[in-house]
């Protein structure tokens, strides 16, 4: 089964859903829900990377994202740390969370690589050119993806980590234009052949192109939970959402099809 990370952004200003779980009890109260409506994990962020936003002071990214960390161990909820920071992630590990989800893929601190190697936990290693706000330019986007991954995975390897631990994400749209997106969707099949593939596609810019100009970005769970689908069909290990239960309910019409509906017999 693909598996679902839920989004938890405990940050003033992510794109979507800053400022809405600063509060402990708002940010446990919506991880369960997110449980409850079929993720796997609950990937907790506390920096934001919304284009132009800053750094956050990874002493105070880890005032944000602990409590919940810890609240959420404590309520047996598995737990994804998406920092780009590895005293971050440490710290996180030791409060409780068994996934580490880096969107520099370990480029950002020199001192991921040896936290993943130490600590055992899986690693998302997604492909990053500097951030969101670094321009765009590829000749052959999905090959340039696919042999930047191969090269972190290899440095990775290196410095302890197992394969097993790895999992590897195209980054849409971090420095990728809505095109190479969807390049990288097509071409998917080229990166599950390297390590299990997360998709973090929700509520990104370039569903919204789809949609009439200025929808709510709730209008872009539909589109979200179509790439659920299709991602899961082409092989995906898992993905990235906001909303949980729209996805779940996409992976189940999938599982559905692909098992020629097994086990419903009326
Ligand atoms: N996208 C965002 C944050 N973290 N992590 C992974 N592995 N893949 C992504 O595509 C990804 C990520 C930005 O989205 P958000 O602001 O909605 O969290």
């Amino acid at each position: 089964m693909t598996a679902i990370l839920g989004v938890l952004n405990v940050t003033p200003d992510s794109f979507s859903d800053g400022g809405r779980w600063e509060r402990l009890d708002d940010a446990v109260a919506h991880a369960q829900r997110m449980r409850d409506a079929g993720a796997d994990w609950i990937d907790v962020g506390g920096e934001s990377t919304r284009p132009g936003s800053v750094a956050v002071d990874p002493r105070e990214e880890q005032d944000r994202v602990l409590p919940v960390v810890r609240a959420l161990a404590d309520a047996d909820i598995p737990v994804s740390i998406d920092t780009r920071n590895a005293a971050t992630a440490r710290a996180a590990v030791e409060a409780g969370a068994t996934m580490i989800n880096d969107v520099s893929g370990g480029l950002y601190d020199p001192h991921m690589g040896p936290v993943a190697a130490e600590t055992g936990v899986r690693f998302v290693v997604m492909h990053w050119r500097g951030g969101v706000d670094v321009a765009p330019e590829y000749i052959d986007v999905v090959s340039e993806v696919r042999s930047e991954l191969k090269a972190r995975l290899a440095e990775l390897i290196v410095f302890g980590v197992k394969p097993e631990q790895l999992i590897i994400d195209p980054g849409l749209g971090f420095a990728k234009t809505a095109q190479h997106n969807w390049e990288l969707l097509r071409g998917l099949d080229q990166l599950t052949q390297l390590a299990p593939v997360l998709i973090g596609a929700s509520r990104k810019r370039f569903l919204g192109r789809l949609l009439p100009p200025n929808a709510p970005l709730g209008k872009r769970d539909a589109p979200t939970a179509t790439i659920s689908a299709l991602a899961a069909s082409a092989g995906a290990w898992g993905v990235r959402v906001h909303d949980v239960a729209a996805t779940r309910l996409a992976l189940d019409v999938w599982d559905h099809w692909k098992t020629g509906g097994a086990g419903d017999s009326d």
